[in-house]
């Protein structure tokens, strides 16, 4: 009979799965260069949520239109504040720090499967042409997508 019942409340925690927390770093210096987002490629699952941490001032973190799934919830951060996005739809989403964007401060995040990979790649050229420098870096990071 015990069995029974930890078997049943096993069966309703799974249905309850908790929806992770991801954190990535706003930085003015990273491993990747200077003005980043760490990590810059972030795998999570639809559902978990992720916030974005002023490690350094001057950085906020906003979707880029059209560089998302369809049907997702755009966002768009203060500047020098944290913010903390939902992931509503599975795919491939691309973000930017409005001030440093056209120093290619930008970032990935993929929701389950990269689904709309192939479709933001080709979408993604007229906004990879605004940047200044480290025009590579976007292309380098959706090359990383799996
Ligand atoms: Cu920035």
């Amino acid at each position: 009979m015990k069995s029974r019942l930890l078997a049943l409340l096993m069966i309703v925690a799974a249905n309850f799965a908790v929806a992770a927390e991801h954190t990535v770093e706003m930085k003015n210096k990273g491993e990747g260069g200077i003005m980043v987002f760490e990590p810059a490629v972030l795998h999570v699952a639809v559902g978990d949520t992720v916030t974005f941490v002023p490690t350094d001032a001057g950085h906020n973190s906003e979707s880029v239109d059209g560089l998302m799934p369809e049907g997702a919830t755009p966002w768009k951060g203060e500047n020098g504040q944290a913010i903390t996005v939902t992931v509503d739809k599975e795919g491939v989403y691309v973000y930017k720090c409005l001030p440093h964007a056209i120093m290619a401060m930008v970032g990935v995040i993929v929701a389950g499967e990269p689904t709309n990979l192939e479709q933001i790649k080709t979408d993604a050229e007229p906004f990879i042409a605004t940047f200044a420098m480290k025009k590579k870096r976007l292309t380098k990071y959706l090359a990383e997508v799996q």
